[in-house]
């Protein structure tokens, strides 16, 4: 079975949340990476090369390499990668990013 293309580095909260939503909506392939924020993990080196704010949600996608943190710059990869979720452009769009921001 081949890989899953995304690897969201997650902790359960609403942020956590946010992205996991995302990627059920559109049944997309993931795999969640545990960063227990209770624990220390967002500190550890290799998490800090993915997410250097040491925060949790961040999202890997191995098919691009691109990695990335913040909830709503993953959202907004995620839609305009899947063309899901946010109008190309005009007043739908500004209304859509309203809610992200
Ligand atoms: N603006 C960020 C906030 C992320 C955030 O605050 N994550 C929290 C958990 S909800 C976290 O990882 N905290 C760990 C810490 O502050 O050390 C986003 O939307 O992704």
């Amino acid at each position: 079975m081949p890989e899953p293309r995304y690897d969201l580095h997650y902790w359960p909260t609403p942020n956590g949340h946010k992205v996991t939503l995302f990627l059920e909506e559109l049944a997309l392939p993931y795999r969640l990476v545990p960063v227990n924020i209770r624990a220390g993990d967002q500190f550890r080196p290799e998490f800090l090369k993915i997410a250097p704010n040491n925060r949790m949600p961040a999202l890997v996608d191995r098919e691009t390499g691109i990695h990335l943190f913040e909830s709503g710059a993953i959202l907004l990869w995620l839609a305009e990668t899947h063309g899901a979720f946010l109008p190309a452009s005009g007043q739908r769009r500004a209304e859509v990013l309203q809610w992200l921001f």
